[in-house]
């Protein structure tokens, strides 16, 4: 029953296009699924694994950090939450002999896809300087060479120490306390190039920087909107909520600059109904122009300005700060400038307007279309000032919804996984542990690649991800990582992280989110916290992928002690043995979980406080709700130019490619395409099916070039043209960053289209 081989590589990349789809899940996707899974896990272990998925007593989903509602179907079926599954308990394997075969000179050459396949990573290997393979190496051995390394630094900021968002919550709080012990903020983690702006603009204008809604909210709303987002695709589950709001008469407008067919139409696999026809979701589509959103919501908010009554006057003057200086500037928003940054129509915009006047209950979803901008903080501050304006902030069926990526990643910065932390939090750690943690801030992504470039950063370790993958300007950010004395992955799975090193390599392979966690103690349970706060239980259920993986929380107490030796006071030994000791530290340094073992003991279980959702107190600087006023930007592009976002197909989780398809946009058998608008590329000469080279233009007149892509007609909005990451992250300058939260600007690369060289 052993997992199928995989394909060789190069992998043959030879798309073909078919018009894309107007409806997702279905039948097809329940199929699909099995499918892969099949090929992963074989037949027995796929029935037993997937039944588990999301279950009170199983693990959580290592896919997306949508909630799990309260009635849970038999299984919480989601195709690409599947396909997670399958891709960790799957039965191949990456052993000492395949690393014998394969020189590091060789993987480097491999595609991220072909790494990924080959299945699980079975012992800690390591790479010697000059030496052309991985070699096994002891667990002791792995931590005396780290050790080694970090000892030798001028100083505990030339270490990195990356996250990714699938770290427990247990694995995270002491991977921060180790950093900090040892003596540095250097915390950059995969937020920083996801929803870091969604943070920096919450925090600031509502005290909190995260989502204000419970799924019940969603039940109870009026109207949806959700902007910047594919959930089809990458929050699969997020669509059985949408159909049972509309069902209980929410109104749902989508703004993107592509039809995405998730919500067009939802397929719902669980009921009868849904199988046949499915139900159409969205109400009205916006077809916005790239990076037009902050426009359209400051326009929105004159004309609710200029609306008699619209304003929640009440709220307004009870909970807020700033509404002069923002109304001001709202009543400025110019009808044209509007419309040529957004591209929608006059009637667009008054039909949206009616919508959302005759709405007592509005909530705003979004992901990555909105956060990964240059003026990103901005648009999202207009949305919160949108929301502001008719009191949707703090009373059911209303708020903010940033939907987060990774399983864990919202819980991993609750843990402090951030590297600049708040004073509190830091004075709780020295509370309770007896350390004095640096105060300075440390490095977040961006900062940490300039840091290894600039030989200011030598030791590079990644809980987990794929650092030089899912970071911009690849051939900058693999210089740097080339740079380093050290580079360290615990991981689960190969990937071109690993092949991509410093002088010296490691990687340290580990436990998944499915596999059981057996410590001194016994049978250990680790805890997450979802999309919407809700924090609860993940156990795992099958045997380890092999029996020389360590958990992420053993790896972090052992590493910790070798490194820290008797300095330390912290009880390394005793976590390692029993999470629900880590678990009473945390109960004691962070807020919202008081009584953290028994309440997470309860099914389901807690959510944690809000403050703006509970009670309507907003913990800013003012200690209200901010109002915000800035000037209007929108990206202006140059003659023969267009804008160009990177996203996910149907088939990847970030940089872990699961197939060559993406069976919604009509896409197979390739990821080496670029959709542009009809028009566009008439007036550009790109006949459907040539290919052309993406070249990215940015003002340090460097040329980025990512050669040989198959254009592909497609109604995207006019002057937008999309392409998958991580193929074009070589496009995206490392300069080219939000404002405020420094988030890649992946979402809007200017780039011209060349003819091919080798077409
Ligand atoms: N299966 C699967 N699930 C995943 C992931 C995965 O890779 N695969 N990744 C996880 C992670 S880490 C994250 S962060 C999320 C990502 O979830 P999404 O944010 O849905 O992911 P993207 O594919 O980047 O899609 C961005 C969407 O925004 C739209 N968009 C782009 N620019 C703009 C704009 O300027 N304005 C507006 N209004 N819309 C715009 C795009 O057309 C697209 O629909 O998904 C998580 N879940
Ligand atoms: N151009 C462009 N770039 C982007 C984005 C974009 O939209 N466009 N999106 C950005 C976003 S939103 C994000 S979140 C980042 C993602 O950045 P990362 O989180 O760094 O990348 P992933 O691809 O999710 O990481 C996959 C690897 O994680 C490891 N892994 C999987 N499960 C586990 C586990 O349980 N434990 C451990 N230790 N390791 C595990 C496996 O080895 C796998 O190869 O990419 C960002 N980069
Ligand atoms: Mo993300």
């Amino acid at each position: 029953m052993a997992g199928k081989p995989p394909q060789g590589d190069p992998v043959q990349d030879a798309p073909q296009v078919a018009a894309p789809k107007h409806a997702a899940a279905g039948l097809p996707a329940i199929g699909h699924s099995l499918r892969v899974a099949q090929q992963q896990m074989g037949v027995r272990r796929t029935a037993l694994t997937l039944l588990r998925v999301n279950q009170k007593e199983g693990f959580d989903c290592p896919g997306c950090a949508w909630p799990e509602p309260e009635h849970r179907h038999k299984a919480e079926f989601c195709e690409n939450g599947a396909k997670a599954v399958a891709e960790e308990a799957t039965l191949r394997r990456v052993t000492p002999d395949f690393f014998a075969a394969h020189t590091v000179a060789d993987l480097a050459t491999r595609s991220g896809y072909w790494l990924g396949q080959q299945g699980r990573l079975t012992h800690p290997m390591y790479l010697a300087e000059g030496a052309e393979h991985y070699a096994p190496v002891s667990w002791e051995r792995a931590f005396d060479i780290i050790a080694e390394e970090l000892t030798a630094l001028g100083s505990p900021d030339e270490a990195l120490f990356y996250t990714s968002g699938r770290t427990s919550n247990e694995a995270a709080f002491l991977y921060q306390l180790f950093a900090r012990e040892y003596g540095t903020n250097n915390l950059p983690d995969c937020s920083n190039m996801c929803h870091e702006s969604s943070g920096s603009a919450l925090s600031e204008t509502i005290g909190i920087g995260k989502g204000s809604v419970l799924l019940e909210d969603l039940y109870k709303a009026d109207l949806i909107i959700v902007a910047g987002q594919n959930p089809g695709t990458n929050h699969p589950r997020m669509l059985s909520a949408l159909e049972k709001a509309k069902a209980n008469g929410a109104r749902i407008i989508t703004v993107n600059p592509l039809p995405e067919a998730g919500m067009e139409r939802f397929k719902n696999p669980q009921t009868p109904q849904g199988m046949l026809k499915g139900a159409a979701l969205t109400d009205l589509f916006l077809q916005i122009r790239i990076g037009g959103d902050q426009a359209l919501f400051r326009l929105l908010n004159k004309l609710i300005l200029e609306t008699e009554g619209a304003v929640d006057e009440a709220f307004v003057s009870e909970h807020t700060h700033g509404y002069e200086e923002f109304a001001q500037s709202a009543r400025a928003a110019d009808w044209d400038e509007t419309l040529t940054a957004t591209g929608l129509t006059r009637a667009q915009i008054d039909e949206t307007l009616r919508m959302v006047l005759a709405s007592k209950r509005t909530i705003v979803c979004w992901a990555m279309g909105l956060t990964q901008h240059k003026h990103s903080v901005p648009t999202i501050r207009e949305v919160v000032n949108f929301l502001l304006l008719r009191g949707n902030i703090g009373r059911p069926g209303a708020g903010v919804c940033p939907v987060r990526g990774h399983s864990n990643v919202q819980g991993d910065r609750t843990m402090g996984i951030f590297e600049r932390p708040a004073p509190a939090f830091l004075d709780a750690l020295e509370r309770e542990f007896g350390f004095a943690p640096p105060r300075e801030h440390g490095y977040d992504v961006v900062r940490a690649i300039r840091a290894m470039r600039d030989d200011k950063a030598k030791v590079f370790f990644a809980m987990g991800g794929n650092f030089v993958s899912a970071s911009p300007d690849t051939e900058v950010t693999e210089a740097a990582m080339r740079r380093a004395r050290l580079t360290v992955h615990v991981s689960t799975k190969l990937n071109r992280s690993h092949a991509v090193t410093g002088a010296r390599a490691l990687i340290l392979p580990t436990l998944g989110r499915t596999e059981r966690d057996l410590q001194g103690s016994g049978e250990q349970v680790v805890t997450v916290e979802d999309s919407m706060g809700m924090v609860h239980a993940s156990r795992g259920r099958l045997e380890p992928a092999s029996e020389h993986l360590l958990s992420e929380t053993a790896i972090v107490c052992r590493l910790a002690r070798r490194v820290l030796g008797d300095e330390s006071r912290t009880p390394w030994e005793e976590f390692e043995k029993d999470y629900a000791t880590v678990r009473d530290r945390i109960a004691r340094v962070v807020p919202g979980f008081e009584d953290f073992n028994a309440r997470v003991a309860e099914p389901g279980g807690f959510a944690l406080p809000h403050a703006p959702r509970d009670e309507r107190r907003f913990p800013t600087a003012t200690g209200k709700a901010n109002f915000t006023a800035a000037p209007v930007e929108y990206p202006k592009l140059p003659e023969g130019r267009l804008l160009l976002q990177t996203l996910r197909s149907h088939d990847q989780y970030n940089t872990t490619i699961y197939g060559l398809d993406d069976r919604y946009r009509g896409i197979k058998n390739g990821r080496r395409v670029v959709l542009v608008n009809p028009e566009d590329a008439h007036e550009l000469g790109l006949a459907d099916g040539s290919y052309t080279d993406l070249v990215s233009e940015w003002q340090d007149g460097v040329e980025r070039r990512a050669p040989g892509f198959r254009v592909v007609h497609y109604p995207t909005a006019r002057g937008c043209a999309a392409a998958y990451y991580p193929e074009t992250n070589v496009l995206v300058p490392l300069d080219a960053t939000a404002d405020t939260s420094n988030t890649p600007a992946s979402k809007s690369v200017v780039v011209r289209l060349e003819q091919s060289a080798a077409n």
